[in-house]
Formats: C-alpha cells, structure tokens, sequence
C-alpha cells in the first residue's frame, strides 16, 4: 500500500514502446520540474505482451531527447494488481480503452480509474494515435497531445 498522501498514474497502450512510454517520462519530468514527483508513483504498461521488456522505440526516445527528457523505461503488460495499487489508468484510444475495461471488470471492487488519458486535452483531440507505423512527424504529435493532456492532469491532481 502506498504512503499516506501518494498518488499514482499508469499510462498505457498496445505495446508499451511508443506512446506509453512518451506520455509517462512526459508527466515524470512535468512532477519532478514542478517539485511533486516524490508524491507519484508513474509508471506505463501494455496491453499486450508483445514487446515486454523492450525499450521504447527508438523515434520515440530521439523525440523525446529532442525535448530534453530521457527514460529507462522496459515494456511490461498491465496486470491484475495495477488494478488495485494505481489511482488512474490512463489508456491513449479506444482499443486500449476496451481491452482495459474488460481487464478491470476482471478485477472485483478494484478502485482504479480507467480513462482516456486525452480526456484531458484542452484542445479536446480525444485519441492519441498509434504511431507504430508513422512518421517522426506522428512521434511529434504524439508528444505534443501527451505535454498538454499530462499539464492538465497534473494540475487537476495537485
Ligand atoms: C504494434 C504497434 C505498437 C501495431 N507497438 N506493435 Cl505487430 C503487434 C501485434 C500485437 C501487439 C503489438 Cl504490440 C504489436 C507490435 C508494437 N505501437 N502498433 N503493432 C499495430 C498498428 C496498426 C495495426 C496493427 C498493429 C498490430
């Protein structure tokens, strides 16, 4: 169980190598700037086991540098448990959204709430793309989506 006070935060989509992985060294880097990180527990996960411990795409970690941010993250798939220990669970489209309602359902009485983690958009662009098979331009956008949904999130949540 976490500490009093804690809050947590899963990010996650189909592979755990492209947007996931984006979005949570994202919202570390927004809590640690904003002096709240030691409050969080962030972490990003799959819905598939597909990729499991694999770094993030390599587009995707050059997209992040470019802003400044690096991450160590290694894919893994959500589990029963992140049902249970994380707050928020934060799916990027409707596919994610569906494979982790049917998860949750799973989990009885679980307390996590599963959202669309574009739900937060000021600019309300509510899916965030798989960019798996884009262009660096989709990485870009991507990050983009994730810097403002995270700035909201974040100031919903302090
Ligand atoms: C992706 C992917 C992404 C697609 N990361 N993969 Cl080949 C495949 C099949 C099942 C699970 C995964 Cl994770 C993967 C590899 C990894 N972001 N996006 N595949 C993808 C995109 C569009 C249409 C179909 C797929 C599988």
């Amino acid at each position: 169980m976490a500490a009093t006070g804690t809050k947590s935060v899963l990010f996650v989509c189909l592979g755990n190598i492209c947007r996931s992985p984006i979005a949570e060294a994202v919202f570390r880097k927004m809590a640690t700037d904003s002096g709240v990180v030691d409050k969080w527990v962030i972490d990003s996960g799959a819905t598939s086991d597909w990729n499991v411990g694999s770094s993030p795409d390599a587009r995707g970690l050059a997209c992040l540098r470019k802003h400044g941010i690096e991450t160590s993250h290694r894919a893994r798939q959500v589990t029963n448990e992140d049902f249970m220990s994380f707050e928020y669970i934060l799916g990027m489209d409707d596919s994610n959204m569906s494979e982790l309602n049917r998860r949750s359902s799973l989990v009885k009485n679980n307390p996590a709430k599963v959202e669309l983690l574009g739900s937060y958009d000021p600019q309300n662009q509510r899916i965030i793309k798989d960019p798996y098979y884009g262009s660096d331009e989709d990485f870009e956008k991507v990050y983009e989506q994730c810097l403002r949904c995270c700035k909201a999130f974040l100031e919903k949540n302090s």
